[in-house]
């Protein structure tokens, strides 16, 4: 009798995006091996609009011929009900609620004071850098000492969700010529950055900075315009 073969599994990903780096350092810990398709976003594909009608971003997650899954968090959590493997989530409800608080904050409000000290000028920019770095305090505060991740030893949910902390931050400030996460304030959080970013699995879906750079550098107005438009709405 010929065994039956897993599902296969494909993730829609484009070169330098944070939320890819995600969905892949899960596939990764999991051991779970995957095609990348990289998407084109300036002329997006069939494939993703199929997959990601809504809000047709990447990633977007192919598990055999089901509906694909959308949104990066969405996707660690899938991927780590899914495949069998070390456990990304943490085992205790209120770790677990705990580390989704944390990465619904770094999406949601952590992620709109940090654009606009990035891409405001003037007082609305000075107010989202005070704010950023308030909020990288509280971030850093969730580190528990002796602990080299937020997952504890081994790297987990909230160590992903916060990857764009450790590596996307350097790309940002460089292309904005604007400084929020430094070892003089931030320490702790710049010690997790290094061992985050130096971990074997992560390296090798990690995109090489400078190259991120080059790829989201021609981004920088379309960033300008949307941190005017917010600061238009407050
Ligand atoms: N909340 C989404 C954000 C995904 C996202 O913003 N992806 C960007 C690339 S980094 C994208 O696909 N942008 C295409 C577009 O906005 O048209 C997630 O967590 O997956």
């Amino acid at each position: 009798m010929m065994s039956e073969q897993p599902a296969a599994v494909k993730l829609i990903g484009w070169f330098g995006s944070p939320y890819a780096h995600r969905a892949e350092v899960a596939l990764r810990l999991k051991g779970v091996s995957y095609e990348l398709i990289m998407e084109d976003l300036s002329n997006k594909s069939d494939l993703l609009l199929k997959h990601n009608p809504v809000h047709q971003k990447v990633p977007v997650l192919l598990h055999g011929d089901r509906p694909g899954i959308c949104e990066s968090l969405v996707i660690v959590e899938y991927v780590d009900e899914a495949f069998d493997g070390p456990s990304i989530l943490p085992s205790d409800p209120l770790a677990r609620a705990a580390a989704r608080f944390w990465a619904s904050f770094m999406d949601t409000e952590f992620r709109e004071s940090m654009w606009m000290a990035l891409w405001a000028d003037g007082e609305a920019q000075a107010a989202g850098a005070m704010e950023t770095k308030a909020k990288l305090t509280l971030i850093e505060g969730q580190l528990t000492e002796g602990k080299r991740f937020f997952g504890g030893d081994t790297i987990g949910y909230l160590d992903i969700a916060l990857s764009g902390i450790a590596h996307w931050i350097g790309v940002f400030e460089e292309i904005a010529g604007v400084r929020l996460l430094t070892e003089e304030e931030h320490p702790t959080l710049c010690r997790w950055a290094k061992e985050y970013t130096g971990d074997e699995t992560v390296r090798e879906c990690l995109p090489d900075k400078d190259r991120v750079v080059a790829a989201l550098a021609p981004r920088k107005e379309l960033y300008v315009s949307i941190a005017k438009a917010l600061t238009g709405h407050k």
